[in-house]
């Protein structure tokens, strides 16, 4: 008896001490003041930053011995979920998650865009289905898109109100010149020509055409020379001035949807010349191959992801000295190439990437930032099999919700662990900031000043000198389920986000703080703050 209460005490004693040291570890703080400029903005993104993409690959497309992408490719997709009528639970659910965006921009395109044939007018006699095939690219055949089959995507998407980036196929009619992956001669763009009279005569909303994939530079599997491929996109261009005559309003021009490479962008923007090209659009897989064990690593080292900065710099001075009509979108980007990390990118961790670079090339002013993927692979924004939300996707609905298209000026001098973004907020006075702790031991307190050159004495807490008729301060904290940051559950403010029983999106409500106090960011979490109090004049 007298023993069992002494290990029992004993036990009690160790659990108590192990709280303590926990709590210890958890208590290490630290001050951090981050000025904002609320003067004027630095960059302006287009209302509809958010975008995800839907791609082609059939359902054995496979990486690293697994098939992450069963039947999310675009062809599958439809054709194995009827619409309409709904007959099935699990297109409702993707319908509904696209509405909760109101609305979502879809890119649709990836590597094998540039192998898809359209089954209108006479420039296509055969109509393949994928098929393995070593003359083509990847290792897969061409494939026929049928009109019946893009009546359906458009039913479908149309429902949800998606604003529509459509990839063409950019080689058809040339010719492989070199084992290298080099191909010549002119687009041919009869076939092209078909299919967009098909979808104007339909009345479907196009918001832009895509001019291939991954040809630019050295190419990823082919590749077309910079001049001839800005030769192609006036051609495109003035199929588009023909076609969309009668409109109020033509589709834009994206191009070339491939990897950064100075010379070859420059040549390219020089080439197409003034007002071609709308939108110059690259591609990001900063994380390297999703095999790579250390993914997590760089994933949470901020000096890792700040390396891609000299990217976005890099392609902003191009676009500036060669084609200041334009600017830049990230077309594509899912962190990690070959379908992502199996463990990491349909789990929370990776919102320490995505929501970095959502921060980072707003600031560079890109326009748009298109996340590999919707649905499919291993870094879906859904869930390829069960359709349900990863953690990405709420991040990317709170960054939709709440940062307006005006990017300030932020800064600290902390810990680089510490990331901060702000933006004028979105539909709601003042800005919202985006504090991301990379750091899994120490958390910040944070304070927010207004930074005045004009106005020395604005230097301080912004929302401490609004003490009259000052707002409550909005804040969404998001954690990882457990604290595993490898879990595909993210919890807001510590509950967890999951469907509803009618399969809807949760509400995503903030907790409310009071503005004169620090915002407190833990170690391993994200957090939007509100301040409704912060007048910029830039979000006047
Ligand atoms: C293509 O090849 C893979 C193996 O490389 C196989 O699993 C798959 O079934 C093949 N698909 C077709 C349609 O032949
Ligand atoms: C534009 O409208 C005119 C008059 O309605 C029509 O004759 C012409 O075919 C239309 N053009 C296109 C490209 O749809
Ligand atoms: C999808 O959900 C299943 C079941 O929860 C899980 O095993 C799988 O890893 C998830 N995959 C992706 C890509 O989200
Ligand atoms: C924190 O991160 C470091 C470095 O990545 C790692 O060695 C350590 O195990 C982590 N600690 C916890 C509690 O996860
Ligand atoms: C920040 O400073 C600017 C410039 O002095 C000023 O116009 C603005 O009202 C200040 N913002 C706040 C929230 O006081
Ligand atoms: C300054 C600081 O907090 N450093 C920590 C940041 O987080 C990484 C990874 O979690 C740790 O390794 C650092 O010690």
């Amino acid at each position: 008896m007298g023993l069992r209460i002494f290990l029992l005490s004993l036990l009690l004693s160790i659990c108590l001490l192990s709280l303590l040291l926990s709590q210890f570890a958890l208590s290490l703080a630290e001050d951090v003041t981050i000025t904002v400029k609320g003067v004027t903005s630095i960059a302006r993104t287009d209302d509809n930053f958010v975008c995800a993409t839907l791609d082609w690959w059939p359902t054995w497309k496979c990486n690293y011995n697994q098939c992450p992408w069963g039947k999310a490719g675009i062809l599958n997709l439809v054709y194995h979920h009827h619409v309409p009528p709904f007959q099935s639970i699990y297109i409702y659910i993707y319908i509904i998650n696209l509405y909760a965006f109101n609305p979502l921009r879809i890119r649709i395109g990836g590597s094998l865009q540039d192998q898809v044939l359209y089954k209108v007018g006479s420039a296509v006699k055969k109509c393949p289905k994928f098929t393995n095939s070593t003359k083509g690219l990847f290792g897969f055949s061409k494939v026929c898109l049928t009109m019946d089959r893009w009546d359906e995507i458009n039913n479908f998407l149309g429902k949800t109100g998606a604003i529509i980036t459509f990839g063409l196929n950019a080689l058809l009619g040339r010719k492989k010149l070199s084992d290298d992956g080099l191909y010549g001669g002119d687009w041919n763009s009869r076939n092209a020509r078909d299919f967009i009279q098909y979808t104007v005569s339909k009345g479907y909303k196009i918001e832009s055409y895509e001019f291939g994939n991954e040809l630019s530079g050295g190419g990823i599997s082919a590749r077309v020379e910079a001049n001839q491929y800005g030769k192609d996109v006036i051609a495109l261009k003035e199929l588009l001035n023909d076609l969309y005559h009668n409109s109020t309003t033509q589709p834009k021009i994206l191009a070339p949807g491939g990897f950064y490479d100075e010379k070859w962008f420059a040549t390219f923007l020089q080439a197409s010349g003034p007002n071609v090209a709308d939108g110059i659009t690259h591609h990001i897989y900063n994380l390297g191959a999703g095999v790579d064990p250390n993914l997590i690593s760089k994933i949470q080292d901020p000096y890792f992801l700040d390396q891609i900065a000299q990217t976005y710099k890099d392609l902003l001075k191009t676009i500036k000295s060669f084609g200041p009509w334009s600017s830049p979108w990230i077309g594509e980007s899912g962190g990690a190439y070959n379908s992502g990390g199996k463990d990491v990118s349909h789990t929370f961790v990776d919102s320490f990437w995505y929501l970095d670079q959502l921060g980072m090339t707003s600031t560079f002013e890109h326009k748009v930032f298109c996340r590999q993927t919707l649905i499919g692979g291993n870094y879906g924004l859904l869930n390829t099999t069960t359709f349900v939300p990863n953690p990405d996707y709420y991040s990317a609905l709170l960054w939709h919700r709440l940062m307006g298209k005006n990017v300030l000026s932020t800064t600290h001098s902390g810990s680089p662990y510490l990331r901060a973004y702000s933006h004028c907020s979105r539909k709601k006075p003042g800005i919202t900031l985006l504090l991301i702790n990379m750091s899994n031991s120490t958390s910040f307190n944070v304070l927010v000043v207004n930074d005045s050159n004009l106005n020395p004495k604005n230097s301080k807490s912004m929302e401490e000198s609004q003490a009259q008729g000052r707002q409550q301060r909005e804040e969404y904290h998001l954690t990882p389920k457990d604290g595993n940051i490898q879990s595909d559950v993210v919890l807001l403010n510590g509950s967890p986000l999951v469907l509803m029983e009618s399969s809807n999106i949760p509400p995503l409500n903030p907790t409310l703080a009071d503005p004169s106090s620090p915002i407190i960011v833990a170690p391993d979490s994200i957090i939007f703050a509100n301040l409704k109090n912060f007048k910029a004049p830039a979000c006047a």
